[in-house]
């Protein structure tokens, strides 16, 4: 059988690394798309870079031309959108290229397949973040989106257009709907690496302090590794459709800082209230405290993803939980301290 042939739009990110591991092993042809950088952006890929089935190649979606041109020159069977200004906060910052890159870029791909070739099969990088100020306690397809941040609202965007390529011009375009995807991959300014990264230095030593913002949000944080499993089977259904991919469990960054503190024995104590807010060591030392910095203009209070859909159609359930997480999250960082 001839391989199938998968082009992917983010593949130097944390969900890039994972999903070209799992296509290489089942045999696909795997094209990425790296964007121009004064460092080198392919650190995370490195391991493929000598695979025979693995191939880079230039381009940016806020580029129509080069999408066009690739689309053209490697005739993907899947393209897996996955490139975006990932970061929420950021988002308050860039806002217009922030929609330029995840809803306009999104816009672009689309228009690339629906010029080329109507077969190609397309998997849009859609997120909880969606939901934003959610009055549902657990959301699942149907819910409501009510989007807190530039980057929400790029997404939103995406979602629809994805929708209306696949009904107007019956292109296979599939949404996922992702709660917060974590691993030792994920970006060091996201609240979960940044939290394990700083409580491994502080617990041997090697920093003094860690400095959040919001310690009340809750989140459902499941393992890319997982998610990308669920990413690959949205693409293999008989019907493009959309799916909400989570773990349907929520906790708050500050239980999240304690069962980091918990797996590696650093005992802390929280006290204050507020910007005032802090936890201390055994040694009475601060190791912790709150800064305005890291707060929002707007917050999402709360997500909590309800993955029934998903369960039913794709047989895909999370199956790495918090706790293993934070444990591979942890043993990778001491592994780089070494
Ligand atoms: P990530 O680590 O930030 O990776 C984002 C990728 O997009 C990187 O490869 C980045 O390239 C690339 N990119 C950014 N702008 C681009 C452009 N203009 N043209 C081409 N590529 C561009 O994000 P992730 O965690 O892997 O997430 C993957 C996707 O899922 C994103 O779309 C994200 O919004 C979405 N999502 C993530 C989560 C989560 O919890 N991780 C949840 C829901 C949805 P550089 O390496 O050069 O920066
Ligand atoms: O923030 C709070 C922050 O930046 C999580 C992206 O992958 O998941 C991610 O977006 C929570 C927020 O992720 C800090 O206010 C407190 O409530 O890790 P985060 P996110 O905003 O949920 C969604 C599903 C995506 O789609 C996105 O691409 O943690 N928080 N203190 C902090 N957040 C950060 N980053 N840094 C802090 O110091």
């Amino acid at each position: 059988m001839k391989k199938k042939i998968a082009l992917i739009f983010g593949i130097t990110g944390q969900d890039g690394y994972y999903l070209s591991d799992l296509l290489l092993n089942k045999n696909y042809k795997v094209h990425g798309v790296k964007r121009r950088s004064s460092s080198v952006p392919t650190k995370r890929i490195e391991k493929y870079l000598n695979n025979k089935n693995f191939f880079i190649h230039y381009g940016d979606i806020t580029d129509t031309s080069s999408i066009q041109n690739l689309v053209e020159k490697i005739k993907p069977t899947e393209i897996y959108n996955l490139a975006a200004q990932s970061h929420v906060g950021v988002s308050f910052f860039t806002p217009l290229y922030t929609a330029n890159v995840n809803a306009i870029g999104v816009l672009s791909i689309l228009e690339a397949i629906k010029n080329t070739n109507h077969k190609i099969k397309f998997y849009q990088a859609g997120t909880s973040e969606m939901f934003g100020k959610t009055i549902s306690k657990i959301q699942n397809e149907n819910t409501n989106f009510n989007p807190q941040s530039p980057y929400g609202t790029a997404k939103v965007f995406a979602h629809h257009i994805t929708k209306n390529y696949r009904d107007a011009y019956n292109l296979f375009a599939s949404n996922g709907i992702l709660f917060n995807h974590e691993s030792p991959m994920r970006g060091e300014n996201f609240v979960t690496k940044k939290i394990i990264s700083s409580l491994t230095k502080i617990s041997l030593g090697l920093q003094k302090k860690l400095i959040l913002g919001n310690l009340y949000a809750k989140r459902d944080w499941g393992h890319a590794k997982d998610y990308v499993e669920a990413i690959h089977k949205i693409l293999q259904q008989k019907k493009p459709d959309d799916y909400v991919i989570s773990t349907g469990k929520e906790y708050t960054i500050k239980e999240f800082v304690n069962m980091t503190a918990k797996l590696l024995k650093l005992k802390i104590k929280w006290r204050g209230k507020g910007l005032k807010e802090i936890a201390i060591d055994a040694n009475g030392k601060t190791i912790i405290s709150v800064s305005k910095v890291y707060y929002r203009p707007l917050e999402v209070d709360y997500l909590k993803g309800d993955s029934a859909k998903a369960k039913k159609n794709l047989k895909w359930q999370s199956k790495i939980n918090i706790n293993e997480l934070i444990r591979e999250m942890i043993d990778f960082e001491l592994q780089s301290l070494a």
